[in-house]
């Protein structure tokens, strides 16, 4: 039945109940999506287990260096067969898979884990905690309690996670839990400067020349709360860079002293408008990006909006405002 929520316990043991296991992670996957999955799948495999990642969208560079990034992802045309378990990590409803929907089928059972407070909860079961400041923190806990070790390779994934999603320890979501389960990956041999170099500290030129024209075109709302970057497709073009090299620029909007809410529109190459939010203090932004079909968490979320750029501009923006 979809809904049922189940504990910690239970997840961990319906996981290690199973044999055959894929672990779908959401469109354009980031650091929690791959290092959550990456860490469940190297224990899950040392004990025999046939896990496998699968994704639609290919892994960021700046995630490459984990180990064996890339040794079980499937394509999910090629998920056949039946398996045991299909378990969602990071994906606040059912369709972040995207086009992989189909291979959903191929699991008897679809396992929601999951901290984004605006999930909903489409899993058969469904472990949520909306405290963890990324899933890799509930990669470590199930580790923990189904008893397999963690190693260097899970260490580092799960270090990945979390710095990845709590942008270095910097976010609200950042607590003293997640910095206690840090300590223990950093003993595993984790390096914090490593990690901290390939994640933030490896710009590629077109990414440079794209925050050029984010920073020169940022504007500002007379409130002085709220700040908003565009990216269209010819900013694309005359720079040369990709869509996933706009990751995280949103960023940039909030920085500015005294903003609440930092926006960022980007033009898809099919059309419509793409819009991630991060606010400060006070601004639910995951609320905001419910009303346009979106969702994700208090201060960080993103919808995707009908073109035309204008339009879709004034109509989230007026509801930024509203929010205000
Ligand atoms: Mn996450």
């Amino acid at each position: 039945v979809a809904g049922h929520l189940i504990s910690q316990q239970e997840a961990a043991a319906r996981i290690l109940g199973a044999q055959r296991i894929l672990f779908f992670m959401h469109v354009s996957p980031d650091g929690d999506s791959l290092g959550s999955s990456l860490a469940l799948v190297h224990a899950l495999r040392k004990i025999g287990r046939e896990a496998v990642i699968v994704g639609v969208d290919p892994i960021p560079r700046i995630y490459q260096f984990l180990p064996d990034w890339d040794r079980w992802l499937l394509p999910w045309e090629q998920v056949e067969g039946e398996w045991d378990l299909s378990c969602f990590l990071d994906c606040g409803d059912l369709h972040r898979v995207g086009a992989a929907l189909p291979a959903v089928a191929k699991g008897k059972l679809i396992l929601n884990i999951d901290h984004h407070p605006t999930n909903t909860v489409f899993g058969d079961e469904n472990w949520m905690d909306f405290s963890a400041a990324a899933v890799g923190e509930l990669a470590y806990r199930l580790l923990k309690e189904m008893n397999l070790p963690i190693g260097p390779a899970e260490a580092v994934s799960i270090y990945t996670s979390i710095v990845a999603d709590t942008g270095g320890f910097r976010y609200s979501s950042t607590t003293a839990q997640t910095h206690r389960i840090a300590a223990e990956l950093l003993e595993q041999g984790v390096e914090p400067y490593v990690v901290a170099a390939e994640i933030f500290e490896n710009e590629t030129p077109g990414r440079i020349a794209l925050l050029g024209r984010a920073l020169a075109g940022i504007q500002i709302d007379p409130s002085g709360k709220l700040a908003w970057i565009t990216l269209t497709q010819q900013d694309f073009q005359e720079t040369g860079a990709t869509e996933p090299e706009a990751e995280g620029l949103v960023n940039w909007a909030r920085a500015l002293n005294g903003i609440e809410v930092g926006v960022l529109f980007k033009e898809t190459p099919e059309g419509p408008i793409r819009a991630s939010l991060r606010s400060r203090f006070t601004v639910d932004v995951g609320q905001v990006a419910k009303q346009f079909g979106g969702g994700g968490h208090t201060r960080a979320s993103g919808c995707t909006l009908e073109g035309p750029l204008d339009q879709a501009q004034t109509q989230l923006l007026t509801a930024v405002r509203a929010a205000l």
